[in-house]
C-alpha cells in the first residue's frame, strides 16, 4: 500500500498537536488530513501516536492512553448465522446484525417479569442523568441527555446478577469486565443526543476514568417497555434506527476509541409514553 509510506514528519506532529490544543475535534483534525491526500486508516495511525505521544509528554510518569484496537472485544457467537443464542439456558433470538459498526439486536433477552422487575427496583432511585465532565473525569448534568437514571452495583440483587451472568455469556465477556447496569427513564421529549460511549483519549479527563478498567468496548442497550412514540436508538453514520421493543437490546463494539467505528448513536426523543432502559457497558479490564 502505497499509502503506509506516509510519515508522521516533525512539522505535521506539530500541527495535529496544535489542531488539538486549539480545541479542534479528532474527527475535523482527520478530514483536514485525509482533503491533503492522507489515507483514512494511515491518519488515523497518525493522529493516534502523535496525540498519544503528547498526552505522555504532558503527563510523564502516567501509563500513555492505549492507542491501538483492543485484541479482543465482546461479541456473540455467531458462526453459522444462528437465529437462537442460548445464554445461561435463557434463548435470546438474533434479529439484525451488522458488521461496521458491528452492531446485533437481540430479541428477547429479558422477559417481562425482569423488565417490570428492573423498572420497579429503580424508580425510587432515579436521578437527573449525568454525563462525564471531559475535564476532570467526573459527572455534570448535561442538556443533550434530558433522562432520569440511576446505577446498580454488578450483583447487587439475585435478579441483576442473574442478567449479568446471562449478558456475560451471550457476548463471551466476563461479569467483572462490566460496569454496574445503569437504568435510564425518559419522559416524553426526553432524548440522549448522538455520542460515543468509549472515553476519547484526547480529553484531559480520561486518565482518571481510565484507571477503572481501561476502556468501554462494547455497549448493550436492553429495552425495559415499548414507548407508546418514539425513542429509537439511532446510529447516524450508517442511517441504521433501532426500535424500541420490551425484553429486547442493541449491542454494539468499538475497536478503538474513534469515530471511524461508525459507533456514533443516540436515543431519539420519546414523543409518546416513557421510555426506560438498561445499559451494560463493557470494559478492557476488571471494573472496580
Ligand atoms: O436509550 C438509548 O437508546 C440510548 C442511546 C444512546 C442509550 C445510550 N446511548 C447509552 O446508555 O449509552
Ligand atoms: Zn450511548
Amino acid at each position: 500500500m502505497a499509502a503506509l509510506a506516509q510519515t508522521i514528519t516533525p512539522e505535521l506532529r506539530l500541527w495535529i498537536i496544535a489542531q488539538a490544543e486549539a480545541g479542534c475535534r479528532p474527527e475535523d483534525v482527520l478530514k483536514a488530513m485525509q482533503a491533503s491526500g492522507w489515507a483514512e486508516d494511515v491518519a488515523i495511525a497518525a493522529l493516534e501516536a502523535t496525540l498519544t505521544d503528547r498526552l505522555a509528554e504532558l503527563r510523564p510518569g502516567q501509563a500513555a492512553v492505549p492507542d491501538s484496537a483492543a485484541t479482543a472485544l465482546p461479541e456473540p457467537d455467531l458462526a453459522g448465522a444462528p437465529s437462537v443464542l442460548q445464554a445461561e439456558g435463557h434463548a435470546v433470538r438474533v434479529l439484525t446484525t451488522m458488521r461496521h459498526p458491528r452492531v446485533v439486536v437481540f430479541g428477547g433477552l429479558l422477559s417481562d417479569a425482569e423488565c417490570e422487575q428492573l423498572m420497579a427496583l429503580s424508580r425510587p432511585r432515579l436521578e437527573r442523568s449525568k454525563t462525564v465532565d471531559n475535564a476532570t473525569g467526573g459527572d455534570e448534568i448535561n442538556a443533550s441527555r434530558t433522562s432520569d437514571g440511576m446505577f446498580f452495583e454488578r450483583g447487587e440483587t439475585a435478579l441483576i446478577t442473574r442478567i449479568e451472568a446471562r449478558i456475560a455469556a451471550l457476548l463471551r465477556w466476563p461479569v467483572n469486565h462490566g460496569e454496574g447496569l445503569q437504568i435510564l427513564r425518559y419522559r416524553p421529549g426526553a432524548e440522549y443526543r448522538p455520542h460515543h460511549d468509549y472515553f476519547d483519549p484526547v480529553h484531559p479527563g480520561t486518565a482518571k476514568i481510565l484507571e477503572r478498567g481501561g476502556q468501554r468496548l462494547g455497549t448493550l442497550v436492553m429495552y425495559l417497555n415499548t414507548p407508546e412514540g418514539g425513542g429509537a436508538t439511532t446510529f447516524p453514520d450508517v442511517g441504521l434506527e433501532v426500535a424500541p421493543v420490551r425484553g429486547n437490546a442493541v449491542f454494539f463494539s468499538y475497536d478503538r476509541a474513534h469515530p471511524s467505528t461508525r459507533t456514533l448513536h443516540g436515543g431519539a426523543p420519546v414523543t409518546a409514553g416513557e421510555k426506560w432502559v438498561a445499559t451494560k457497558w463493557l470494559r478492557q479490564g476488571v471494573f472496580v
